[in-house]
C-alpha cells in the first residue's frame, strides 16, 4: 500500500472552455478564468479549469489539506481498476461532458437534467473536508461544490421518500473495470432523507479550485464527510428517491462488513481489522497512524442524526 512517486504536474491547465463551465458562468456563480496551459506529464488529468466559489471556514477542518499530486494519485474508483494508481492511469477514457442525471422516484420533479441546468442554481464553496476509507487510511481534501440538500430540496421529495440512492455510469467502454465482476455494477449508493439535507453532505465537483479529475469522480460525486469513503459514490448518473433503504453495492457485495450506515466509528471494528487508527496518506512512512475519531471528527454536527441508534448494529 505504498504511494508510488506520482509524475502528475501541480495544476496542471486545459485551456479549452467547455460547456460545463459555460453553464455556471452564465449565472454569474462561477467564472472560468482563462490561465496558460502547462506542460502536462499524465495524461489523465485532463479538463482542468479553475472554478469560482467562496472558502467555507464553518464547514473546513484546519488540518493540511494533502498534495494534489496524492489526491488524484491514490484513489479507489473500482470502475477503473482496483490499484490505487489505476484510476490516475485509466480514467483517461471517461468523458465527463456532455453529461446527464436522471431524477425519479418518490418526488414531485423528475426528468433528464443535462449538467449544467443541475449544476446551475448553485453558488460553489470551497470545503476542506477529512475523507476517511473504510481501509483505514485518511486524507484532507479542499472539495469545491455545494450542499446536497439545496440540489434534493429542488426535485421537491414526496412524504414517502424515506431515502436517496445515488447511481454511477454504467459503460464498460468508458470504465473498463466493468469488464470484472468485482461489484455488481453499476455502483450504488444512498443516504437517509435526513443524512442528505444534512449541510455537511455536498455534491462535489471540482477540488484545488479546478473541476473535478475523472479519477476524482467527474463531473459530480458525493463526498458524506462523516462517513467512510465508499459512501461518497463518484461520476452520478441517477438520482432515485424512495421509501425503502437503497441495496447499495457493498453492503450487497458484503453484508458483514459494510453496512448501510458506515459513519466512521473507532469503536466498531471492521471484522478484519481495526478501525481505532489511521494512516494519513502523504505523511510518510515513518509516520505514527493518527487516532480516528468517531463520525470523522464531525460529531457535534451529525451524531443527534444517529440519536437513540445502536451504531455496533447500525454499522
Ligand atoms: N463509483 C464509485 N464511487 C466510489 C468508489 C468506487 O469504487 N466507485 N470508491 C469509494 C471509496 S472506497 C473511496 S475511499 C472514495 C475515494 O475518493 P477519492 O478517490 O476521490 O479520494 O470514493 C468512493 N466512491
Ligand atoms: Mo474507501
Amino acid at each position: 500500500m505504498r504511494i508510488k512517486p506520482s509524475e502528475i504536474t501541480p495544476e496542471p491547465v486545459y485551456r479549452a472552455r467547455r460547456e460545463f463551465l459555460a453553464g455556471i458562468a452564465g449565472l454569474g456563480a462561477a467564472t472560468a478564468l482563462a490561465r496558460p496551459a502547462v506542460a502536462q506529464t499524465v495524461m489523465n488529468v485532463a479538463l482542468i479549469e479553475r472554478l469560482k466559489y467562496t472558502r467555507s471556514a464553518r464547514y473546513s477542518t484546519a488540518e493540511t489539506p494533502n498534495s494534489l499530486a496524492d489526491i488524484t494519485g491514490y484513489n479507489n474508483f473500482y470502475e477503473f481498476g482496483t490499484g490505487k494508481d489505476d484510476p490516475a492511469r485509466n480514467a483517461g477514457s471517461l468523458r465527463p461532458r456532455p453529461w446527464s442525471v436522471v431524477v425519479d422516484g418518490e418526488c414531485e420533479v423528475k426528468g433528464r437534467y443535462a449538467l449544467d441546468d443541475l449544476l446551475q442554481p448553485h453558488p460553489l464553496e470551497e470545503r476542506i473536508y477529512r475523507l476517511r476509507c473504510v481501509e483505514a487510511w485518511s486524507m484532507v481534501i479542499p472539495w469545491i461544490g455545494f450542499p446536497l440538500g439545496d440540489l434534493v430540496a429542488r426535485f421537491k421529495p414526496t412524504s414517502r421518500a424515506k431515502f436517496v440512492e445515488f447511481t454511477t455510469l454504467q459503460d464498460p467502454k468508458q470504465m473498463p473495470g466493468q469488464r470484472f465482476a468485482v461489484l455488481d455494477w453499476p455502483y450504488v449508493e444512498g443516504l437517509r432523507i435526513d443524512e442528505a439535507m444534512h449541510p455537511l453532505a455536498i455534491i462535489a465537483v471540482g477540488l484545488y479550485g479546478q473541476v473535478l479529475p475523472n479519477q476524482n469522480g467527474a463531473p459530480l460525486r458525493l463526498v458524506v464527510p462523516w462517513k467512510y469513503g465508499f459512501k461518497s459514490i463518484k461520476s452520478i448518473v441517477r438520482i432515485r428517491f424512495s421509501e425503502r433503504m437503497p441495496a447499495t453495492s457493498w453492503a450487497l457485495s458484503a453484508p458483514r462488513e459494510y453496512g448501510f450506515y458506515a459513519n466512521v466509528n473507532p469503536e466498531v471494528d471492521h471484522p478484519r481489522w481495526s478501525q481505532k487508527r489511521e494512516r494519513r496518506i502523504g505523511a510518510g512512512l515513518l509516520a505514527s497512524r493518527q487516532p480516528t475519531l468517531k463520525f470523522n471528527g464531525y460529531g457535534a454536527d451529525v451524531a443527534q442524526l444517529y440519536a437513540g441508534m445502536d451504531l455496533a448494529r447500525n454499522f
